[in-house]
């Protein structure tokens, strides 16, 4: 038995990103369903995986439990392999991941809704509102919290859980252009450079045809993944 992860399109769905990163960077075995999201069949795949599942990620687990949310998942996987680093061993650094998963789970609405994860191009040209600006003020400000005591790339030093709630963040900024300090696209720069991710991102360019709705209208760039991709 092993684990089962139903995902959306890798290069639109940030929550099924957030789904699949702990099963790549923490080495979990996992066998992936994906699926195409707004196709007229895609409530059948979802009714298929689990009666009454209305979004992705879902989860099911050897031991027959169904997890339907991301930070449920996060959750049980922290839970299920307490010796892999998922979350900082040191308590106060363990409580400041887990508030800083819950805040992205719970937060940062103005960013999502108007910078919408797409991993096939970056866009030039967006002009942030002030709501955007403020949800960036305050993902700026947490991250360098964390990253005061880190020692390596990534929130805590070394890539846990927090980093895969915000990996989505992360790639917000970098294919919209977003305004950040140096300190900031250093931190977007160590996902863009995380084999997971990069694999996440090869993987979706042949998931299915672009989705018309993340059309932005604005000059497309080239997503700013270098070096190639592997
Ligand atoms: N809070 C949920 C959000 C999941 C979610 O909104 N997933 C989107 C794809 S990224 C979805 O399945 N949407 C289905 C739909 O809109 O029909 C989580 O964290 O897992």
């Amino acid at each position: 038995m092993e684990y089962t992860l139903l995902i959306g399109d890798r290069s639109y769905s940030s929550w099924s990103l957030r789904g699949w990163l702990p099963f790549a960077a923490f080495d979990i075995p996992v066998r992936v369903q994906s699926n195409i999201l707004y196709r007229a069949a895609f409530a059948d795949d979802l009714a298929a995986f689990a009666p009454g599942l209305r979004s992705v990620p879902a989860l099911k687990t050897p031991q027959g439990g169904l997890l339907t949310d991301s930070i449920a998942i996060a959750w049980h996987l922290a839970e299920a392999f307490p010796d892999r680093g998922l979350l900082p061993l040191e308590p106060a650094q363990r409580a400041m991941a887990q508030s800083l998963i819950a805040e992205m789970h719970s937060g940062f609405g103005a960013l999502r809704s108007a910078c919408p994860m797409n991993l096939r191009n970056a866009w030039a040209g967006f002009t942030p509102s002030a709501a955007v600006l403020a949800d960036l003020a305050r993902i700026e400000a947490i991250w360098a919290t964390a990253r005061d005591r880190a020692e390596g790339p990534f929130l805590f030093g070394a890539y846990t859980l927090a980093d895969v709630f915000y990996a989505p963040v992360a790639m917000r900024i970098a294919g919209y252009g977003l305004p950040v300090s140096d300190r900031a696209q250093a931190y977007v720069a160590a996902h863009l450079n995380h084999p997971p991710l990069r694999q996440w991102r090869a993987l979706g360019l042949s998931d299915g045809p672009e989705q018309p709705t993340y059309e932005m209208g604005l000059p497309r760039l080239p997503f700013p993944i270098t070096p190639p991709e592997m």
